[in-house]
């Protein structure tokens, strides 16, 4: 595998400001946010999108979902509210191929998005 852009921000080898982190999820900010709150969580292993999650990753990505709603409930914007978005390949706007959950909030999101 060529090396990942998010494989690395997890290992520490390029800086973000980081949220969280266990072994298995990292979450960190975003470097172009689109709302007040823009952080990104993803797992330290490398699965490149929501297209390639298998069977056996279920567990991990019900953690991951879990530590968005810990944080949400964590920063105060569980009851007022957020989005929780993952772009997949091309068509969904998928930039960098190392699967990651978007969380936004802090304003109201309009729907559909472009
Ligand atoms: P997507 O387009 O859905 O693949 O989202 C990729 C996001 O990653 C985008 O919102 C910008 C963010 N991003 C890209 N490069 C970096 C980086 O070097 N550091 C951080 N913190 N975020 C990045």
């Amino acid at each position: 595998m060529n090396s990942c852009l998010f494989c690395e921000i997890a290992a520490g080898r390029i800086a973000a400001r980081r949220l969280y982190e266990d072994e298995q999820v990292v979450a960190f900010a975003d470097i172009d946010p689109k709302a007040p709150v823009h952080f990104l969580v993803i797992p330290r292993r490398h699965i490149a999108s929501l297209a390639d999650v298998q069977t056996e990753d279920g567990a991990l990505l019900g953690h991951l979902l879990r530590v968005v709603a810990q944080l949400a409930h964590e920063q105060d914007f569980s009851d007022s509210g957020y989005r929780v978005v993952t772009n997949c390949h091309a068509d969904g706007g998928q930039s960098v191929d190392h699967l990651h959950f978007h969380v936004l909030a802090g304003r109201a999101l309009q729907w559909p998005p472009g």
